[in-house]
Order: structure tokens, then C-alpha cells, then sequence
């Protein structure tokens, strides 16, 4: 059975099993990262040097960053649906995964990082206001795109959802101020009706 290594709470976890939920593949799941340590273990980074969450085991194929992740099980599993058939879909979807590590991530980071992650007192309050006005900008840009699509590649629910579904969780359930973005706030409702979605993403934060 497939095996996947990671706490519940990780945003990077979360892509893998929700993918993983999307494309109904049992799993064999182990607890991993922050408190649950086993990411530290010399075996454990001798399959993955990083000793990062998540780390995935397919029949003695290892694997792990979220994105490559995500990609290989849409490849094999999901062929026509989390990954599009069509090519230009598939670069669809896969420039806005690209988009996310490249640019949204470095903006969500130390909002999340600070506002979640951090005691009241340790936080950086002037990295998570310029960081927070960079992050809205890059949810205007969503917006903006998803004005006359249903979804991050078109009409269907793909794997260029995935980064941006988890991130959009974390945008609506931190305490901070939100523009009013009705596109964005419509895909998301679209997301927050997928069961698998519902199980592996709409989880506490801390
Ligand atoms: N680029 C990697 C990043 C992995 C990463 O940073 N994982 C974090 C959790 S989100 C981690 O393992 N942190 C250490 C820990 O949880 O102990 C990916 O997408 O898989």
C-alpha cells in the first residue's frame, strides 16, 4: 500500500493526501514532523536527505517534495481528471503549482509562520505586514484569474487547485484583514464541497 509520511497539519502533507483523497487511493499514513519527530531519524534521512514531511513510498519508489508528489500520483491515478489530459490544461495546472512555490508561498510563510507558529510576544509584526500586503496582492491576482473559470485550469477541478486550495484555507482562517474577492470567495466554497478537501484540509491549523 502506498505510504506516506506526515503530520495531518503540514500545508504540504495536506496536498498529498488530498490528492490522495481526490483520486480514492488507500493509504498507509505515518505520523512524522514537529512533535511527532521520525523526520530526524538517520533512516528516515536516508530517504529523504531533507528531512522534510512528506515523504512517500510506492511499492519501494520514494518520493518527496508535495508538488512531485502530487504530479506523479495525478499521473498514475488521475490521468484526465487531477492531471489533464490535454497538454495546455496540464501547464494550466502546473503554472500555477509552479506560482505557488515561486511567489504565494514566500508571501504566506511568514504571515502563517508568525501568526500560527509563533508566541504573541516572538512575532515579527513588520515582516507579517509586508509580507501580508504581498499575499493580498497575490489573492487579487487569483481573483482577477478566476473570474471566468470555475477552476485554477478551467472548467475542471485539477491538481493546479491543490497548493492554492490549501493556502486559500489558511487566507480565510488566519486572523487578519481580507479584501472582499468574490471570485476567490466562490472557488472556495466550490473546494470546501469536496469531501476529500473537507477531511485533509479544513483541519485546525495549530
Ligand atoms: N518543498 C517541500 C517542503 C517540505 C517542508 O518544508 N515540510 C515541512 C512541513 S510543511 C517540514 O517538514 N517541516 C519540519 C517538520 O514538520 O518537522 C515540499 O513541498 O514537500
Amino acid at each position: 500500500m502506498l505510504k506516506i509520511w506526515g503530520r495531518k497539519n503540514s500545508i504540504n502533507v495536506q496536498k498529498v493526501l488530498w490528492a490522495c483523497g481526490e483520486l480514492a487511493l488507500p493509504i498507509d499514513r505515518i505520523d512524522a514532523g514537529m512533535a511527532f519527530g521520525v523526520n530526524n531519524t538517520p533512516e528516515y534521512k536516508a530517504m529523504n536527505p531533507n528531512g522534510l514531511v512528506p515523504l512517500m513510498n510506492d511499492g519501494g519508489f520514494l518520493l518527496w517534495e508535495s508538488h512531485a508528489i502530487v504530479r506523479y500520483l495525478a499521473r498514475q491515478h488521475g490521468l484526465g481528471s487531477l492531471c489533464p489530459a490535454d497538454a495546455q490544461t496540464a501547464a494550466d495546472a502546473d503554472r500555477w503549482m509552479e506560482w505557488f512555490s515561486t511567489t504565494l508561498w514566500l508571501n504566506l510563510r511568514p504571515v502563517f509562520w508568525n501568526l500560527v507558529r509563533t508566541a504573541p510576544e516572538k512575532r515579527d509584526m513588520p515582516l507579517v505586514e509586508s509580507s501580508l500586503k504581498l499575499l493580498t496582492a497575490n489573492f487579487q491576482t487569483v481573483d482577477a484569474w478566476l473570474a471566468n473559470r470555475d477552476y485554477m485550469a478551467g472548467a475542471a477541478f485539477s491538481m493546479g487547485d491543490i497548493p492554492m486550495g490549501v493556502s486559500a484555507f489558511r487566507w480565510y482562517n488566519m486572523d487578519i484583514v481580507r479584501p472582499s474577492l468574490k471570485n476567490l470567495d466562490a472557488w472556495y466554497a466550490r473546494l470546501c464541497a469536496r469531501p476529500a478537501f473537507k477531511e485533509h484540509a479544513m483541519l485546525p491549523l495549530t
